[in-house]
């Protein structure tokens, strides 16, 4: 596996790939490497000739400069994990090969970027947007792999992806989740014990709404009820709960077919966040 820095480097190594037909997948990442990242690149290996991840903790995503500062880095220890998923080329650019003097572009993608975590992280979606277009036309991929565990940020993209007819697949993977359910974060790392253990309210109160939902309840407020109930058991108020449309993010009054129910929750000092889909999918 090699690392580049740079958007020419990248273009010029997948130059030839690419004249041969080469098939190309893209993994975009943050860093911090953990077994949801790992089963993106393993499916990125299944499907494509070349497998490229990137990693790059990307600033302008984040609205607390605290979360920034605290974002976990070890570039050796993540090229190793990429490498042995399957990774051909770790993509590691600096901030200012991404952002380079005078960078002036923002893409917004409107509708479905506002709600929810866009409405908790002002900015974050246009941070995302904006680097994730980059990385697709840096690498010009066939595939690019995303995780449902951020189910906002795939439907973001998807939207982004259609909305720009840019020429590509975007897969969208299953989350990855420690034995007792927590789903995999890179900032699991900074709970602490108790923190730990209160975490799993995110994931019960989930499990609590696809039950009442399996049992027939089709009324959000009544899932959403459930659902409060459970994540208070572990002393957890939900910064938001709601049933939504899983494309949309539109909220879903009555379920009658497919919805996603997400939560974000402070835990301690770290913000998570997780989601599932209910009914008919
Ligand atoms: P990051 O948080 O590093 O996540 C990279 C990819 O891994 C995302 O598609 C995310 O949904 C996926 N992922 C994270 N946890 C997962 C889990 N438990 N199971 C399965 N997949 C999981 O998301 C980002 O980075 C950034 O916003 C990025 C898209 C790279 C743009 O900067």
């Amino acid at each position: 596996m090699r690392t580049l820095r740079t958007v020419s480097e990248v273009r010029a190594a997948l130059a030839e790939p690419r004249r041969a037909g080469r098939s190309i997948g893209l993994v975009p990442t943050m860093g911090a490497l953990h077994q949801g990242h790992v089963s993106l690149i393993r499916r990125a290996r299944e499907d494509c000739d070349e497998v490229v991840v990137s990693l790059f903790v990307n600033p302008a995503q984040f609205n607390e400069a605290a979360d920034l500062a605290a974002y976990p880095r070890d570039e050796a220890r993540d090229a190793a994990l990429a490498a042995d998923a399957g990774a051909d080329l770790l993509w590691a650019p600096a901030v200012h090969d991404v952002y380079p003097p005078g960078f002036a572009t923002t893409v917004h993608v409107g509708g479905v970027s506002e709600s929810l975590e866009g409405e908790h992280r002002p900015g974050h979606f246009d941070g995302v947007a904006t680097v994730v277009t980059k990385l697709l036309v840096a690498v010009a991929p066939d595939v690019a792999y995303f995780g449902r565990k951020d189910a906002q940020q795939l439907a973001v993209i998807r939207r982004l992806v259609r909305d720009l007819a840019l020429p590509l697949r975007v897969e969208g993977l299953p989350t990855v989740r420690e034995a007792d359910g927590l789903a995999l974060s890179s900032r699991n790392a900074r709970l602490s014990p108790d923190d730990r253990r209160r975490a799993l309210a995110l994931k019960r109160g989930l499990d609590a709404a696809a039950a009442a939902a399996t049992a027939g309840t089709t009324d959000a407020e009544a899932l959403r009820a459930a659902a409060l109930a459970a994540m208070r058991e572990h002393a957890v108020e939900p910064e938001y709960l709601a049933v939504v449309d899983p494309d949309t993010f539109d909220p879903v009054a009555d379920v009658n077919g497919a919805a996603l129910v997400a939560v974000a929750a402070r835990v301690g000092e770290i913000r998570l966040i997780d989601n599932t889909l209910i009914g008919r999918h």
